[in-house]
């Protein structure tokens, strides 16, 4: 393929709620502008839903691309998913989009997720274009779909087809704005026909308000409008794409994506009316990568230098690394070095690529606002600008939504434990909505992300694409240990057992502290009581001693020690002696300091439809959460609400059932609170049960 003009190119983000059709769409318009056979994903052939997992559950997993060439125009695809665990991934799509397309059921018309993109899409200052799609359905209803747009989104949304016929019989298409009516054969070609009588009162009325929106977008117009009552063809045109543009106004499409339903005028009007990369408002970004100080300006135009957006990276198992990548300004030619701007090094681009599916398709070099890859990039993560040397810029990086819920995972087998650092780094690569750790406190391995589903198709990955075997478990709550009294002890270790003996002693006083002070150290023998050399020693003792907590196990905090006296012997004192010491001055204030367990509070954002706000806030409580507001977005409710980690962790399964999958939660940490007393029993009880408790152990 040749490298397309900056005006000749279109980038639309495919966006909205699951199951709405989005990839059906895309391969269909691809069918119907000539490119070869037609993938169905119910047959699992589609371009965007290559991946066997997304094959299998029929859910797009990420962000996916496909183009196609039409009317000497290119259109580039993103497919995004629309199912909750994924949905974030519209976001970086969206960002680099110069135009949405919302893909409405037209069955059920706005959804949960359709409204969480179109807030996307507001953030970006994003044009959109609408399809209603699925309406060869039973009990599909355009004038329901549209209505349920109308009334959620603040704009214009007007239809630019309207249906001729409905369900079964839905088979063509009246265009409002060229004034002709076409019906389609199975190829999705489409053949003209009069405009038939009947819903010529609806297509009359929808005209008229095309042709007032564009009255109202000049003046000069305006007055046309009132002298004249009408407009000429020639101003009507170019000031619809110029209210897309500026986002004032969002077509929207009659369609049927499995019966190939008003595809081709589609095709017709995105390439007519659709932005262009060049309609773009100038981009900004920072001189240096620390996102801070002078900002700095690139127009989407050839002449500027060159710099491009890296959204996407695919850890293809053939190809190795694929980075793809939006240019934002200037043109890029094959085997070019850059700067990675974000990261401060220099990388070779060897090839460029168009990129399809799976598929990579060499090209010499990309101009202004098209979507190219390129592989084995050395340092280039997602996020990361790619620019000219000479002309530094670092846009910022797209926002992923905190990872809502954390499983831990525990590897097989020893094989699969040494697989899995490598393989997960490589997923984690192509989804930054997905984190990694290993607790330092349980040492088990932690993935988190934005719900169940997502962890579990990153098991199924680990399996599939890596062989590495793991098991899925939720993850143990970090609960804390702290002390309530103040104790003052000593600690004296001695032992005398033939040759040099070990002597150790301490006094000191241990005292609570706030919560998130942590442990502070005080010294204030005076004099030599022990020697200044053995001192840290002690420390050491105590903070190795905290590590394993009092009561359950867990870390004890929020403490302060001060060392007042000692003794020593000179013969047989050393290091090893007064940590000992220290291990026993420790647990000899556990005695009396009344040591009680902390538990993380998370601060908690509930989205619910209305209706079952109050079940959902009863169950808020019933889980000891601490209801903190509550306010409209859009037509979701929001409630905020503290409420303790241990409680959240069956929490999707709940909202699923209360809402009928409608809801959806993020969490994020708060503070440590005390842990009620009958709770606390209970986790130590399983604590010790469970081996966590060591008993004094030996002080050799
Ligand atoms: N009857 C009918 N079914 C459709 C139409 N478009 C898509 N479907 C079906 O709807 C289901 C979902 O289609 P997809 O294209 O995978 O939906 P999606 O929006 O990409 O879904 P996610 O990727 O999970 O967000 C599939 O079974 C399609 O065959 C349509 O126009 N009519
Ligand atoms: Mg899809």
């Amino acid at each position: 393929m040749k490298a397309f003009a900056t005006e000749d190119i279109r980038n639309l983000a495919v966006i909205g709620h699951g199951d709405a059709g989005k990839t059906q769409l895309v391969s269909s318009m691809i069918y119907v502008a000539g490119g070869g056979r037609w993938g169905k994903v119910d047959e699992g052939t589609t371009v965007t839903d290559y991946e066997d997992d997304s094959i299998e559950r029929k859910v797009s997993l990420n962000n996916n691309f496909a183009h196609l060439e039409y009317a000497d125009k290119k259109i580039n695809f993103i497919d995004t998913p629309g199912y909750a665990a994924f949905v974030a991934h519209a976001r970086p799509a969206l960002r680099i989009a110069d135009c949405a397309l919302v893909v409405v059921d037209g069955v059920h018309g706005i959804e949960v997720q359709t409204e969480k993109t179109w807030q996307y899409a507001n953030e970006f200052l994003l044009p959109r274009f609408m399809v209603i799609n699925k309406l060869d359905k039973e009990h599909s209803d355009f004038g329901h779909a549209l209505e349920t747009a109308t009334s959620s989104f603040a704009r214009s949304i007007v239809p630019f087809t309207l249906p001729i016929g409905s369900e079964t019989n839905f088979k063509g298409i009246v265009d409002v704005v060229h004034q002709k009516a076409y019906e389609f054969d199975d190829k999705g070609k489409a053949k003209e026909i009069p405009i038939p009588e009947e819903g010529r009162d609806i297509f009359e009325r929808t005209r008229e308000r095309l042709v007032e929106i564009v009255a109202e977008s000049d003046d000069a117009l305006m007055e046309k409008y009132f002298e004249n009552g009408t407009l000429d063809e020639d101003e009507i045109y170019p000031n619809l794409a110029k209210a897309i543009a500026s986002s004032k106004l969002c077509p929207v499409y009659a369609v049927s994506s499995t019966n190939l339903v008003g595809i081709q005028i589609l095709l017709d009007h995105i390439v007519e009316f659709g932005p262009n990369p060049a309609t773009h408002e100038a981009e900004y970004g920072f001189k240096d990568n620390d996102m801070e100080g002078d900002r700095v300006t690139r127009k989407y135009s050839n002449e500027e230098p060159f710099s491009a957006y890296v959204f996407r990276t695919i850890a293809d198992p053939f190809a190795g690394r694929i980075s793809v990548m939006k240019v934002i300004s200037g043109k890029v030619a094959a085997d070019a070095t850059i700067l990675n701007s974000t990261r401060d090094t220099a990388e070779r681009l060897g090839a460029l690529y168009l990129i399809s599916g799976k598929t990579l398709d060499k090209v010499q070099e990309a101009n202004t606002g098209d979507i190219i890859a390129v592989v084995k990039l050395k340092d280039t993560q997602t996020g990361d600008t790619l620019c000219d040397k000479a002309n530094p810029i670092v846009y910022p990086p797209v926002e992923y939504p905190e990872a809502a819920i954390a499983f831990a995972i525990e590897p097989k087998s020893r094989a699969d434990e040494d697989k899995i650092s490598v393989a997960l780094h490589k997923i984690l690569e192509e989804d930054p909505s997905l984190h990694f750790d290993r607790d330092a406190q349980t040492k088990e391995f932690i993935l988190s992300g934005s719900g169940q589903l997502h962890i579990e198709t990153v098991v199924k990955k680990l399996a599939d694409r890596y062989h590495v075997e793991v098991a899925l478990h939720p993850p143990k709550v970090p609960y804390k240990e702290t002390i309530t009294a103040t104790a003052e002890v000593q600690g004296r270790h001695k032992k005398q057992s033939g040759g040099r003996g070990q002597f150790g002693d301490c006094k000191c006083i241990f005292e609570p502290m706030e919560r998130g002070a942590g442990f502070e150290w005080v010294d204030k023998i005076f004099g030599g009581a022990i020697p200044q050399n053995f001192r840290p020693a002690v420390e050491k003792g105590i903070i190795e001693a905290a590590a394993n907590g009092a009561v359950a196990g867990y870390p004890l905090v929020d403490f302060r020690v001060t060392l007042i006296d000692g003794s020593y012997h000179t013969v047989d004192s050393d290091e090893h002696s007064f940590r000992a010491a220290g291990r026993k001055a420790f647990r000899a204030a556990m005695e009396k300091a009344k040591p009680t367990l902390l538990e993380p509070i998370m601060d908690v954002e509930v989205f619910t439809p209305q209706e079952v706000s109050g079940d959902i806030m009863g169950d808020l409580n019933s889980r000891r959460g601490r209801v903190a507001g509550m306010e409209m977005r859009g037509k979701q409710q929001v409630i905020k609400a503290k409420v303790p980690l241990s409680e959240m962790l069956d929490y999707q399964s709940k909202l699923n059932s209360v809402t009928q999958a409608r809801g959806s939660y993020h969490m994020q940490f708060s503070h440590y609170d005390p842990l009620p007393g009958n709770l606390a029993q209970k986790v130590i009880d399983e604590a010790v049960a469970a081996g966590r408790v060591r008993a004094h152990e030996d002080d050799e």
